[in-house]
């Protein structure tokens, strides 16, 4: 495999809106800023990574713009005129940083873009993927009433989403899913707390057992492993872990002690697509299923999602829904598309799409053009 040498790193700043208003237990979302992070190698190939952020360090202790000031500071400057001779190693390159993981996977991603289209093959198939179509499901905010509840479901439903995956917190939840258990009785359904409950609610998150649920996602603290542990000890329904997992080491503890069933692999979260696929290979080698969370991403966020979910073990349909579930335009071309609950893997090179520079220039606020490093902190080199 050829490597590459980093040349320059463009930051294409944008703000996006959503198509509607998307509400978890932590609050709604309309808008957010996004950093598209382009790494140019010394050849002039191209490579896409976004910051999965929203605007506030409500899913997690980043934003937008701490993503934006970590590169500029720290990330960049220590990957700048660097010779990779395989995307596998920036994961340590970046490990001086402490967490920041978003702002991380930002760039690590791009590097894989650009590794991948420089030796003419996908990011899938250097991951050693090999699902050609991916299974998708449907993420639903929480709505005003259980009734507009079931009606969204019912939507979704007859689209042909594989899974419906319902936002719950305390005082919309067991009624709430109880109406679309009632409604749909046989549907692949799972609820999202997004750490909205304690080990006090413990009789209450019990009710979930009748209902047939596939799973319960982070019932409990966005930092926690061993509460879920006393958790899931209680319910029959299994429990998921999102927040909790930020690296490998986390989820080997997380399965060691027995607090899950279950992980949400989210790239940005992990700090990269290195990170991704080995808590998935883990995860496999103890038969715990993974699936690929979403974190409201444009084209080159869901681009990159698409291509680590054709590795094996996701076998649960993720949160990777088609553009048009978000955007009223995508930046990417062609759309991403879904055909009765299914996305057909790309065949192209890199991400697998193209970022359609016109359809970008609706959204952008500002392009930075980074080509030395310029900081004032001390970055190792090795
Ligand atoms: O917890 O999975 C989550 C969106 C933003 C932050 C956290 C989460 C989500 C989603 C959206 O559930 C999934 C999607 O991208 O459709
Ligand atoms: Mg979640």
């Amino acid at each position: 495999m050829q490597s590459i040498h980093i040349k320059e790193v463009i930051l294409h700043h944008t703000k996006v809106s959503l198509i509607a208003p998307f509400t978890t237990s932590f609050g709604t979302m309309e808008q957010k800023d996004v950093c598209l992070v382009e790494v140019v190698d010394d050849t002039g190939v191209s490579g896409w990574g976004e910051t999965v952020t929203s605007n506030e360090p409500y899913y997690n202790e980043e934003t937008t713009a701490t993503t934006v000031y970590m590169l500029k500071e720290f990330l960049i400057p220590r990957m700048l005129k660097k010779e990779i001779s395989h995307p596998n190693e920036v994961h340590d390159m970046l490990s001086f940083v402490r967490r920041n993981n978003i702002a991380k996977a930002a760039i690590e991603t791009a590097i894989w873009d650009v590794f991948a289209k420089k030796n003419h093959t996908s990011i899938a198939k250097l991951l050693g993927g090999s699902q050609t179509e991916i299974a998708v499901g449907k993420s639903i905010g929480i709505q005003d009433t259980p009734a507009k509840l079931v009606e969204k479901v019912r939507e979704f439903v007859d689209e042909g989403f594989k899974k419906i995956k319902v936002k719950i917190k305390p005082g919309a939840d067991i009624a709430y899913l109880k109406a679309v258990r009632d409604a749909f009785p046989t549907i692949p359904l799972m609820a999202d707390a997004n750490s909205a409950y304690t080990l006090k609610d413990i009789d209450h998150l019990k009710e979930l057992d009748s209902l047939n649920l596939m799973m319960i996602e982070q019932p409990l603290s966005h930092d926690d492993i061993v509460d879920h542990r006393i958790l899931q000890k209680e319910l029959t329904t299994p429990v998921c872990l999102d927040e909790s997992v930020h690296s490998l080491d986390d989820a080997r503890k997380a399965i060691e002690l027995g607090s899950c069933k279950i992980i949400n692999i989210k790239i940005g979260r992990v700090g990269g697509l290195y990170e991704a696929k080995r808590i998935h290979d883990l995860c496999m080698e103890h038969d715990i299923p993974v699936w690929c969370g979403g974190m409201l991403e444009t084209g080159i966020g869901r681009a990159h999602n698409i291509q680590l979910t054709t590795l094996k073990n996701f076998t649960i349909p993720g949160d990777t829904a088609p553009s048009a579930h978000y955007w009223k335009e995508d930046i990417v071309t062609p759309e991403i598309v879904m055909n009765h609950g299914i996305i057909q893997v790309p065949s192209g090179d890199g991400i697998g799409y193209e970022v359609d520079r016109d359809k970008l220039s609706k959204v952008l606020i500002s392009s930075e053009r980074i080509t030395e490093v310029d900081t004032t902190h001390p970055i190792p080199s090795a």
